[in-house]
């Protein structure tokens, strides 16, 4: 096969100084940081859906992307042609880890029987490739959102069959990701969410989702697929109100249902934005449960109320991110996938590259920023400092559990006035992280 991206070679480390735009300024794959690299620490993930499936098309407009390699269909040869674009690409981009629906990477036939035989035909590519090249998946997904059978929901459908056939979906894009031997598996609820509450049964939606979840579980463990499944939350779009809302909603989902100890949650930029939280928000409520394991890199527009993906290229972004992430210990299974398309104005096969370089380069600085601010430490100690009032005394006998309203009571009555609270030091704070950026 003729090279794709003929004029490009291998993108290479040339460090701040460089000119040159097809290279990378800050993201030094081998560089240790933290005694990691930073390849190691970002595990970076390109995904098929918008760079290689995307097209540029809008609401009001058709697509206007140039790939040259495509030929107009969504054929099955196509789709193997594709796959092998798309390792070039990401072979010369330098990125350890891509992701997947199953119906992006082949497409959908006349009956589901089909649709599994097109699969298991780039499948085989992808296998291929990934040994030829050492680069992994990150995550598979099935798209149950796309086809107007599930204009309704997938799980969550009034329509049993819909449940039925979602399930045989998705229980072959978990045997093909394990068959690629995927290090996650995603469940992002496309269309898990309603409308109108006039023709909507919620408890028995948000029920019927438990039992899927339940059941994919199952057969997981029934085939021995180890790598962890993941909910990716988001509170609207396509649906006015998706049940998978927030970080906060699915824990408790998930709690409700029993499924705490078999998810992991993967957080998105543009999802948490539009829930109204900032990603470090997301990020902290799953870390404090023990439960973030992977990220969706890519960011939204603070203008605009949508979910617009756009690549992430905000050092105060992706410096929070890595604080959260570095205090987490750093990902496990999870990386940082960018979830995220070119301007349908930025429509060359170049400006993918230049997607991913800023998108790259931005978290690794994001990186070195945080670890720089927790090797000087005045953040932390700040934090540390105040809950001070907790490590002894009162304090430290309420963190353990070993006194009462009334024992309190008592102690306040005898304190009279609080001391005196210590300031909360915003401004300095903020003031403190622009040192390091
Ligand atoms: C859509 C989601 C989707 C998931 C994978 O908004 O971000 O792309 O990541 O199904
Ligand atoms: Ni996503
Ligand atoms: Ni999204």
């Amino acid at each position: 096969m003729a090279a794709a991206f003929p004029k490009i070679s291998k993108i290479a480390y040339e460090g701040p100084d460089s000119k040159n735009p097809l290279s990378f300024r800050h993201y030094n794959s081998e560089e240790l940081v933290e005694g990691k690299s930073m390849k190691d620490h970002l595990r970076f993930a390109v995904t098929y859906w918008h760079t290689f499936r995307g097209q540029g098309a809008d609401m009001f407009g058709v697509g206007t992307a140039i790939r040259p390699w495509e030929d107009g269909t969504n054929s099955l040869k196509m789709a193997q042609k594709r796959a092998r674009v798309a390792f070039e690409f990401m072979e010369k981009l330098g990125v350890p880890f891509y992701a997947f629906h199953d119906r992006d990477v082949a497409p959908e036939g006349k009956t589901l029987s089909e649709s599994n035989k097109n699969l298991d035909v780039v499948v085989k590519v992808l296998k291929a490739e990934q040994e030829r090249t050492g680069i992994q998946l990150l995550w598979g997904t099935a798209c149950l959102f796309v086809h107007p059978r599930y204009m309704h929901g997938a799980s969550t459908s009034c329509n049993a069959d819909v449940f039925a056939y979602a399930a045989a979906q998705v229980k072959k894009a978990i045997e093909v990701t394990h068959e690629l031997k995927g290090a996650g598996y995603v469940f992002w609820g496309g269309r898990e969410g309603y409308t109108t509450l006039l023709n909507t049964d919620m408890a028995r939606e948000v029920d019927h989702l438990g039992l899927f979840l339940r059941m994919a579980v199952d057969y997981k463990k029934k085939i021995g697929f180890s790598a962890p499944f993941y909910i990716e939350p988001k509170p609207k779009e396509p649906t006015k109100h998706q049940y998978d809302s927030d970080a906060a909603a699915c824990l408790n989902f998930l709690r409700q249902y029993g499924l705490l100890g078999d998810f992991k949650l993967n957080i998105e930029t543009n999802h948490a934005t539009l829930a109204g939280h900032s990603m470090q928000h997301e990020l902290e409520v799953a870390a404090s449960a023990n439960a973030l394991g992977s990220i969706d890199a890519n960011t939204g527009d603070t203008l605009l109320g949508w979910d617009t993906d756009q690549f992430p290229t905000d050092l105060y972004l992706t410096t929070q991110v890595m604080l959260t992430i570095l205090k987490m210990g750093g990902f496990t299974t999870g990386g940082t996938n960018f979830d995220a398309k070119v301007r349908r104005e930025s429509f060359d096969p170049v400006d993918l590259f230049y997607a991913h370089i800023a998108g790259m380069d931005t978290f690794a600085r994001g990186l070195r920023i945080a670890a720089a601010i927790r090797r000087d430490g005045r953040l932390a100690e700040f934090v540390k400092n105040r809950y001070s009032s907790w490590d002894s005394g009162m304090g430290k006998k309420i963190e353990s559990g070993k006194t009462d309203f009334a024992e309190l009571e008592k102690y306040a009555l005898k304190l009279g006035e609080i001391k005196t609270n210590t300031s909360g030091r915003q401004e300095f704070l903020e003031n403190l992280i622009n040192e390091f950026i």
